[in-house]
């Protein structure tokens, strides 16, 4: 465990931050005990428990902490080493609480011999007055009592990543064996001790000695129950350095320190202060890396709503987008609103400062986020009094009001910024054009590499494509399923015929919207391969192939599938039925095997011709072909694939208007029994050869 020096840091923000000890402690406090009772001792109170009188307020305290000992889960998420760590951050939270109200400029971890935690900070001291809501001292009501306000994300209730909003510290003493405090304030050091999952130790809070009337501030020492926390007790340093420098991050000028004492051969003494803040953090996360700007850029900024806004960026030549966005110090892993509103902010002003410098011109594309963000590296911090947050694990911010807060107080300050940084504005354009470019020529080589089809466009990557560049020989089978997709490519003349397979059923034309046709990745396939467009853009001099060739099998699936394929074409690339370029392949029937030679039979009425042949009492095979798959690949070749062998029916105008009517009967409002329909209209189209 290596001993790191003291780390303070200059800011390199733009104006030097306010640092906590610059903080007047400015407020009279008189003020601030007007919602205590000054009169009631906590001794009134010890006295009033002896006669064991409990009053609303003891039962309130019972059950809150009973209800957490009982589901702690609940309340922090597992009782893993994941929760026995969040045990720290509660507490932390509470001293950083009184650090954003303003009165806290230091806080420490340290790590104890026994296993146990202390937290102190230097802020006011939890008040040791009675607070009138609880009847109980301002340290109790902390620390015992479940605030009805404590709020809890989502329906089950179950802890989210956030803060547990002020109800932490009564979380951390059910879930302890032992938590002691002690408040400085007001010249006194008071103490209190808990026991066993939160119950007070008698006498309960007291004075314990005097200190000079400017130390104030809380200790905090708890004993994690190992009856709760079953899977370990010991705490990492390295995950409590990692949150203890990220709150640093975040709060720019508190200085948090980090002690393990466990090992007292080798202690751990860290401390973390960032004048810079989250300015900071970029740096830090930038360490190593070519940066374009030297200064990380900062905007921050209050709405009127509530909402504070924090964000700082830094462009690097590195290709990665990194971003990490916070709310209330808590990491939301999963993004949210701030990042969207940093998304539309940053997407927008950019785009348009470069046109307002004609860098881009009108006319071009803007660039995308993509291309905008690549290198860059953003940390969004928000402050907000009642965050939502949603997702699985409820590291999601949800408030949708952030969106618009975030992206005005970011958009405001970077449209300013650009103006009076131009030179830089210049170098964040050159980024992006970098981007841009080098996504344009990834999307070239990708092309490339999928295979590029005869003509140089995208083909689909489930083609097959032929060698042959010259359209009027090339022919495309559209074969149904994989495994019939396999036994054509295979017997394929490759110099001529490509095979597209066509998964299972594809998109119902009658039901799909034109928009809808295009997302259809099989449709999308087709239309790729075709390579003249389709609907109003098609083009009938731009096909890649003179014939198309629908390979179904002969049973009602691969009926409907021609029946959409059909239809596809008629309504969308009708030119090509016009022009008889579509074919539908004829596989056959049967196979009749007599003395070891196979006749094949293509329709029904074909085989008992073809039996009447044979002498009589022949003995011969006879195979009836329920599907493509069943025919291995020189089969299929020689019966429904070779020009010379092959039967196929020219596809007219009036088939494919019948596909179409069969298909608005079939696939319409009044639909009616599928497969006798189907096969019934099967054989619709005339029997006419290439
Ligand atoms: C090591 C952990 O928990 N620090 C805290 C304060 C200060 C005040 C406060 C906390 C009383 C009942 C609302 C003081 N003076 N460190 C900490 N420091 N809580 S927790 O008040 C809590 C109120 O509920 C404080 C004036 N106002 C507030």
């Amino acid at each position: 465990m290596e001993e790191e020096k003291e780390k303070t840091t200059e800011g390199t923000s733009e104006e030097p931050a306010k640092s906590f000890d610059e903080v007047e402690k400015s407020e009279d406090f008189s003020s601030e005990e007007v919602k205590f009772k000054k009169l009631d001792t906590t001794q009134e109170r010890e006295e009033e428990k002896a006669t064991g009188k409990y009053d609303a307020s003891d039962l309130q305290v019972l059950k809150g902490l009973d209800a957490v000992r009982e589901r702690p889960g609940m309340y922090i998420g597992t009782t893993s080493a994941r929760g026995l760590h969040h045990l720290i951050r509660e507490i932390v939270d509470n001293a950083v609480d009184e650090a954003l109200a303003g009165y806290c400029t230091k806080i420490s971890v340290t790590l104890e011999k026994d296993g146990s935690v202390t937290v102190e900070d230097n802020g006011r001291g939890i008040p040791v007055g009675i607070v009138q809501e609880t009847g109980l001292s301002g340290v109790e009501t902390v620390y015992t009592i479940l605030h009805a306000g404590g709020k809890f994300e989502g329906s089950n209730g179950y802890k989210v990543s956030g803060g547990l909003h002020g109800v932490g510290a009564t979380v951390v003493n059910a879930l302890s064996t032992h938590v002691k405090i002690l408040v400085y304030r007001e010249s006194k050091i008071h103490e209190i001790d808990f026991e066993n999952g939160g119950h007070t130790v008698a006498p309960g809070l007291r004075v314990i000695g005097d200190c000079p009337a400017e130390r104030t501030g809380t200790t905090v020492n708890f004993m994690p129950d190992p009856t709760i926390f079953k899977e370990t007790t010991v705490f990492q340093l390295s995950e409590v350095r990692e949150y203890i420098r990220q709150t640093a991050y975040l709060n720019r000028g508190l200085s948090l320190s980090v002690n393990d004492v466990r090992d007292s051969e080798q202690e751990v003494h860290e401390t973390y202060c960032f004048q810079g803040g989250i300015a900071e953090y970029v740096s830090f996360l930038d360490a190593g890396k070519a940066v374009i700007l030297q200064n990380v850029i900062y905007f921050d900024g209050q709405t009127e709503d509530g909402v504070f806004v924090e964000a700082a960026f830094q462009p690097t030549k590195s290709s990665v987008f990194t971003i990490k966005s916070y709310c209330n110090n808590i990491r939301t892993a999963g993004g949210g609103t701030h990042e969207e509103g940093f998304r539309l902010a940053y997407g927008r002003e950019m785009n348009k400062f470069f046109k307002m410098k004609e860098w881009l011109k009108e006319s071009d594309d803007s660039f995308s986020y993509d291309d905008l963000t690549e290198g860059l590296t953003v940390v969004i911090s928000v402050k907000h009094p009642d965050p939502q947050y949603e997702g699985q694990v409820k590291d999601k911010l949800g408030n949708q009001e952030v969106r618009k807060d975030a992206s005005s107080v970011i958009g405001d300050q970077l449209a300013q910024w650009l103006i009076e940084n131009p030179k830089e504005g210049r170098l964040l354009f050159e980024r992006a054009l970098t981007a841009y470019k080098g996504r344009k020529a990834a999307e070239r080589a990708r092309n490339a590499v999928i295979g590029k089809g005869a003509f140089g466009g995208a083909i689909p990557d489930k083609l097959a494509d032929c060698i042959s560049k010259n359209p009027v020989e090339r022919e495309l089978f559209i074969v149904e399923g994989n495994s019939a997709g396999g036994s054509a490519k295979n017997g394929r003349d490759a110099f001529t015929q490509a095979i597209l397979p066509l998964r299972g059923k594809i998109l119902n034309i009658e039901k799909a919207a034109e928009t809808r046709i295009e997302k259809n990745a099989e449709i999308e396939n087709m239309i790729q391969a075709i390579g003249a467009g389709y609907g109003e853009q098609f083009d009938i001099n731009k096909i890649k192939y003179h014939k198309i060739i629908i390979m179904t099998d002969a049973d009602v699936d691969g009926s409907h599938i021609r029946i959409l394929l059909l239809t596809f074409f008629y309504r969308y690339m009708k030119p090509l039925v016009e022009g008889g370029y579509i074919f539908i392949a004829q596989p056959p029937l049967y196979k009749l095997t007599y003395q070891s030679h196979d006749y094949y039979c293509f329709k029904e009425e074909e085989l008992q011709p073809l039996k009447d042949k044979l002498p009589a009492n022949a003995r011969f095979a006879l195979q009836r072909y329920k599907g493509l798959g069943e025919m291995d690949a020189s089969q299929l070749a020689e019966t429904t694939m070779e020009k010379d062998k092959r039967k196929m029916w020219k596809v007219t105008v009036t088939d494919a208007e019948a596909a179409d009517n069969a298909l608005t009967d079939l696939m319409g409002e009044n639909v009616v029994p599928r497969k006798d329909f189907i096969t019934a209209n099967a054989k619709f189209v005339k029997n006419l050869d290439a």
